[in-house]
């Protein structure tokens, strides 16, 4: 018998469910009818024909009581709406930005940012690209550069790092485009595309320095950090002991500003903004809100979304709250790891990325193997994932063909607080049948491509 210090000690989620809602339960004919009508692309299906839903975790995460008591505190006067203030000192003593842009969520706060920071042909060098971000600077006359350490390509690269900057690479692009025409570097925490995967705050300093030298803002979208902020507790050197609210204000801190999505970290349906330390800069962002998103004291949300959005902003760097949300999702990728299917390691924040190229290595890019993987996923059990392969990074604008990635990936993304350990056994299993079964599985081709973002409406029909 285990003494009483070997015993293993499980952790558990640090809240309890006080309401419900029902999922339904389909048959393998409702759900092959479902994904054809979707044209094979799980963001056509209808969330009713949906049991777990692993899309995403953006806007699906469950509200606490506090939140919920938060939304009946709105403020809804057209100006200086009461919330507007409490998000305004939410960010400040958070994240420590000194002026707040509310926009209706992330890519509002990337737009506005891009009008206003780049010029037709500059360069905007970032550690990897996020599709909505960089189709803003593309709008905008910009051009996104990769930065990022080349492990991050690397589904099998173990570094604990994965979301760092190379610096030889940074150093590079400034050198060949000069600092005039970097209007800023853009640094994700938890880099989405790379698989959730952590920069450390010793590489953040260093981006810092670097562009200190060369006076080039860093902005920071700030949409996963508290994630990132506790990998950086468990991983970096001297960190260990650090709140996790320390180490989210020691990153805002290096940087200048940030774009978020609140529909992360900050637990609610609907929210974002942009956060600027520059009174300039902050100026015209606030002259820019009011043409696309509404007053600069409310920009696209209504009053008790902000009050909510001021409270999960709290919650969010909670210990134990983090530490389940984190632990939720290493669960799922060790369930998956183990039955032999391949994923980017280290296992990322917010979702377990199933590696389709490795998945289903008989398969062509040109016939969409992540696609095909997330329709096949959806077919077995109901369970829905997200393409972010060939599909997802789209064509370059320029020579107009479509980017080959070296990431090939599904993921299985997991809303915070709304689903339990026992769903994950689920999916585990689920994705364990297709696996056993990748041999049979024939890829896609595209039959409906939209200009912009085609992974959202594009249509596929299987290959014959
Ligand atoms: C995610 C999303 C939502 C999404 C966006 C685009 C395609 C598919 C799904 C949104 C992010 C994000 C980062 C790092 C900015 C946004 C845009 N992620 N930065 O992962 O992850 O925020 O959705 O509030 O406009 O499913 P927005």
């Amino acid at each position: 018998m285990a003494s009483e210090a070997t015993r293993h000690r499980s952790w558990a989620e640090p809240y309890k469910i006080k309401m419900v809602e029902h999922l339904k339960m389909t048959t393998r004919a409702e759900r092959d009818a479902a994904i054809r009508e979707a044209g094979y692309n799980t963001f056509l299906l209808k969330s009713e024909d949906v049991y777990i839903d692993l899309l995403t975790d953006s806007g699906t995460s469950a509200m606490s009581d506090r939140q919920w008591a938060g939304m009946m505190l709105g403020d809804e006067a057209y100006a200086g709406s009461r919330n507007f203030y409490h998000l305004e000192e939410a960010v400040r003593e958070i994240y420590g930005y000194k002026h707040l842009v509310p926009t209706h969520q992330g890519r509002s706060a990337e737009h506005i940012l891009s009008q206003i920071a780049i010029k037709p042909g500059d360069v905007v060098p970032g550690n990897m690209y996020f599709t909505t971000t960089r189709l803003h600077q593309e709008l905008a006359g910009g051009r996104f550069v990769d930065v990022i350490i080349d492990e991050a390509h690397d589904s099998a690269s173990e570094h604990p790092f994965k979301g760092d900057v190379d610096l030889a690479k940074l150093e590079r692009v400034i050198a060949e485009y000069g600092a005039d025409h970097i209007p800023y570097v853009c640094i994700a925490t938890a880099v989405n595309m790379a698989g959730g995967q952590p920069i450390s705050l010793a590489n953040l300093r260093a981006v810092r320095a670097l562009c200190d030298k060369h006076g080039i803002r860093v902005i920071h979208d700030a949409t996963r950090v508290a994630e990132n902020a506790y990998f950086i507790k468990e991983r970096e050197p001297g960190c260990a002991d650090m709140t996790i609210a320390a180490i989210v204000r020691a990153i805002c801190d290096l940087t200048d500003g940030c774009t978020m999505s609140a529909k992360k970290d900050a637990l609610v349906n609907i929210g974002g903004f942009l956060a600027l330390n520059d009174d300039d800069l902050f100026d015209a962002a606030r002259n820019m809100v009011v043409v696309y998103e509404g007053l600069h004291t409310y920009g696209g949300m209504a009053g008790r979304d902000m009050e909510a959005v001021a409270i999960g902003l709290h919650e969010s760097v909670d210990y134990e709250h983090i530490k389940a949300r984190v632990g939720q999702v290493a669960y799922l990728g060790r369930k998956i790891h183990e039955f032999g299917v391949p994923i980017v390691v280290p296992i990322g924040s917010h979702g377990v990325f199933l590696d389709a190229e490795a998945f289903l290595p008989h398969l062509d890019q040109d016939v969409y193997p992540a696609q095909t993987l997330a329709a096949e996923l959806y077919l077995d059990s109901g369970v829905r994932s997200m393409e972010r392969g060939t599909v997802s990074a789209g064509r370059d604008p320029e020579t107009g063909q479509d980017r080959r990635p070296k990431l090939e990936l599904v993921r299985l993304t997991v809303p915070r607080r709304v689903y339990t350990q026992a769903h994950m056994d689920v999916v585990a299993e689920s994705v364990a049948e297709v696996f056993d079964h990748r041999d049979a599985i024939k890829g896609l081709r595209m039959v409906y491509e939209p200009a912009q973002l085609r992974f959202f409406q594009a249509r596929f029909e299987p290959v014959a």
